[in-house]
């Protein structure tokens, strides 16, 4: 007799627990809208609300609105890991798209795992991010695929390159994920590595390690940091007298570096996971739509974001298909999207792309740019055949 009413009472209590989902259909965004990480949040963010507008514009999933609900996961763990927090248990976002470095994607992303929400990060490139766990995936191509890029287009800007000096931020995930893949692609290519200086992504004054880069006798220098720290450092070399080719890492992937570097940004090479040159309808419509607003070229941390918020939505829009989003108990629609996700091929800004088993992006064109400055300010970054 007991039992039975124990058993109708946890009943009770389990059913007024099963949340369902809310219409408009909640999406988390959580990404750098302060400190340092801004520089390169502000980007993403462009491209996650212009995702949201297109994607609203064209009546949605199936006729349902989406809504994406931001939380500023700034530039640190705790910030990101606070986000996905409150994402997953005020917010009941359906999954999440952020955090923006991996060095937070690492501490935040197990949470999202536990909780069985799915993440996309959409520019977390350091080796390891989709292993984190089965509800992790990404549409940020790895480092080790995009980095060795540049070293080839440095070589074929100047052939007589022998000697790299190579810099990386050791307190940061990315940085030191991406110098390895430097390294190596250097020494594949016949190069040799002659100095390795580390620095701190809060670093201001690189003197010493300059000196270092100088005395090296380098023709060739590989930044890996972030922007402010990246952009200093940048700024530094040219200004104490370093004259050969600079290629930058991702971290500096932002014409938001321009303000830091200035004129001494100019020549920068920078590998690239997007072109807006990108041939498919989906990037020219992207393309036009962002022009349209901001008078100028998307960056790749705008097209990654909007992929990442538009694989979502692909992703739900078949599941729609097979039984309507609001009849579903938010947990089972989070796993079932988890699966939706890997299971399908995007078309996106990005070109088309899917999924391994691992939530690793499959993605077909890579390309390099680097930085032309018009004056101190102002600047593009060129794309190069
Ligand atoms: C990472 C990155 C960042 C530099 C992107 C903003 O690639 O942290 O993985």
């Amino acid at each position: 007799m007991k039992r039975i009413a124990l058993t109708v009472a946890l009943g009770v209590l389990a059913s007024a627990q099963a949340q369902k989902v809310q219409v408009p259909i909640p999406i988390g965004v959580a990404l750098a809208q302060t400190s340092n990480t801004a520089l390169l949040g502000q980007e993403q963010v462009i491209g996650a609300r212009l995702a949201e507008k297109f994607i609203n514009g064209r009546g949605g999933i199936n006729g349902t609105p989406i809504k994406l609900v931001f939380q500023d996961a700034a530039g640190d763990e705790n910030s990101a890991i606070n986000a996905f927090q409150n994402l997953i248990t005020k917010s009941a976002v359906v999954g999440i798209v952020g955090p923006t470095l991996s060095q937070q994607a690492f501490a935040a992303d197990p949470i999202a795992e536990r909780a069985k929400v799915p993440v996309l990060g959409p520019s977390n490139t350091a080796k390891g991010i989709p292993q984190i766990g089965q509800f992790i995936a990404r549409v940020s191509a790895p480092v080790a695929v995009v980095a060795p890029n540049a070293v080839k287009q440095a070589l074929k800007l100047d052939p007589k390159i022998k000697k790299v000096a190579v810099l990386y931020a050791q307190n940061d995930a990315f940085s030191t994920s991406e110098t390895g893949t430097f390294q190596e692609t250097a020494k594949a290519q016949g190069l040799d590595v002659v100095t390795v200086q580390k620095f701190q992504t809060t670093d201001t004054d690189f003197t010493t390690q300059v000196t270092s880069v100088l005395n090296s006798g380098a023709d060739l220098v590989i930044v890996s940091g972030l922007a402010a720290d990246g952009g200093n450092l940048v700024k530094q070399l040219r200004q104490l007298g370093y004259k050969g080719l600079i290629i930058g890492g991702n971290g500096l992937n932002t014409s938001n570096i321009f303000p830091v570097c200035q004129k001494y940004c100019d020549g920068v090479i920078i590998a690239q996971a997007y072109s807006p040159a990108q041939p498919s309808a989906a990037n020219q419509l992207f393309v036009k739509e962002y022009r349209a607003q901001y008078k100028k070229d998307p960056p790749q941390f705008a097209a990654q974001a909007y992929a990442g918020v538009q694989v979502m939505v692909d992703a739900l829009r078949a599941i729609d298909r097979r039984k309507k989003l609001s009849q579903w108990d938010l947990d089972d629609l989070r796993v079932e999207l988890n699966k939706q996700i890997l299971a399908g091929k995007y078309n996106t800004p990005l070109g088309e792309l899917r999924f391994d088993k691992d939530g690793e992006i499959i993605q077909k064109e890579f390309y390099v740019a680097q930085i032309k400055m018009k004056d101190a300010k102002n600047g593009s970054f060129v794309y190069l055949k």
